[in-house]
């Protein structure tokens, strides 16, 4: 039974207020897993109240001087954004004074962001704004996380491992899209669910409760400048989409695409390029959790050869191939792919 059933049955002992706040939600989700210890919960909460602290900034960038660029790159040779630094800041104190992660690693910095939480049992990898380049253009742009228990002692150092372990061993993931609305949408393994922002009450508010996506779809996302450079089999692909007169929707920003296609049906592709042999995607943070949300919604995931969670991850920023959305249209492509 989920939240929204359980609502219609007021007598039910559990039953939720209509309107369940994302922290009624958490409270609610912990009381149905008896050895659930709160750390979990409380995670979740610090991301939330980061993602409430950069949709203000998000909204407001315009108005004091928070638009273009910082003047220098990021680790990954992109111009950084001055809401990117601010994201990654933000991001890092919410986790550093929740306590519960001992360490994060970010698209914005290097290393291991270390917090000093030895005690802490998770991690956290994440993209604190991805999309930023749409920042000036006020175009959506979204923070994308993932969450693994720590798999080194409670109390020693965290170390690379707690970030290798692989796709299938995250235990929540999830995105903050700051869009026309801001919503956040995640999953902890079971259901996938959405939660608004209503700023005027500072609450996210359940208003996608338990989202199952289309098994199939008419919208393709992807840069058709680069289209040229794909591999025959995605050309082949993209062809018969046109044939079929899809709907050809790329924002240029992963979240927002990807939220569109979750709810509608649809694929985004970001195959191999020249200027991108391995893709642009990094696995950790970006293709990794939307594929964990993914599959747990009933899309696929794959970087053409494999399902993005069984990929092994060998460094914290590498990048994959990566096309996901609707399981007839992944499906479809993975067939035309040599
Ligand atoms: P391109 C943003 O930089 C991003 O990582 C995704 O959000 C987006 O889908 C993609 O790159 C856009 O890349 O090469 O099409 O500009």
């Amino acid at each position: 039974m989920n939240v929204q059933q359980m609502e219609l049955t007021a007598s039910h002992p559990l039953a939720l207020p209509v309107g369940v706040t994302l922290d009624r939600y958490i409270m609610h989700r912990q009381t149905a897993f008896p050895y659930a210890t709160g750390e979990l919960s409380q995670l979740l909460r610090d991301i939330a109240l980061a993602g409430k602290i950069i949709h203000r900034e998000v909204n407001r960038a315009g108005l004091i001087d928070l638009t273009g660029g910082m003047g220098v790159q990021n680790i990954q040779g992109e111009s950084q954004q001055k809401l990117d630094m601010i994201a990654n800041i933000r991001f890092s104190r919410a986790l550093k004074n929740g306590g519960e992660a001992c360490a994060i690693i970010s698209e914005e910095e290097e290393g291991i962001i270390y917090t000093g939480n030895n005690h802490g049992k998770y991690v956290v990898a994440i993209d604190p704004l991805d999309g930023s380049s749409n920042i000036d253009v006020n175009v959506s742009i979204g923070t994308i996380f993932s969450i693994y228990r720590r798999v080194t002692p409670i109390g020693t150092d965290p170390t690379l491992d707690d970030f290798l372990q692989g796709g299938r061993r995250q235990v929540a993931a999830g995105y903050i899209l700051y869009g026309s609305s801001t919503i956040m949408v995640y999953t902890t393994g079971h259901s996938v669910n959405g939660f608004t922002y209503d700023a005027s009450l500072g609450e996210y508010i359940l208003s996608h409760p338990d989202i199952h996506s289309p098994a199939n779809g008419q919208i393709y996302s992807c840069n058709d400048g680069h289209v040229e450079g794909y591999e025959t089999g995605v050309q082949a692909y993209l062809d018969g989409c046109r044939k079929k007169q899809f709907t050809a929707r790329y924002i240029g920003s992963l979240v927002a695409d990807f939220h569109r296609n979750l709810l509608k049906g649809g694929i985004y592709l970001y195959p191999p390029t020249r200027k991108a042999p391995d893709g642009k995607l990094r696995l950790l943070y970006e293709a990794f959790p939307l594929a964990f949300l993914a599959e747990k919604a009933g899309c696929l995931a794959t970087s053409g050869h494999k399902a993005i969670l069984d990929i092994k991850p060998t460094h914290l920023h590498q990048r994959t191939p990566l096309y996901i959305g609707a399981p007839t249209m992944v499906e479809n492509l993975v067939g035309m792919l040599s």
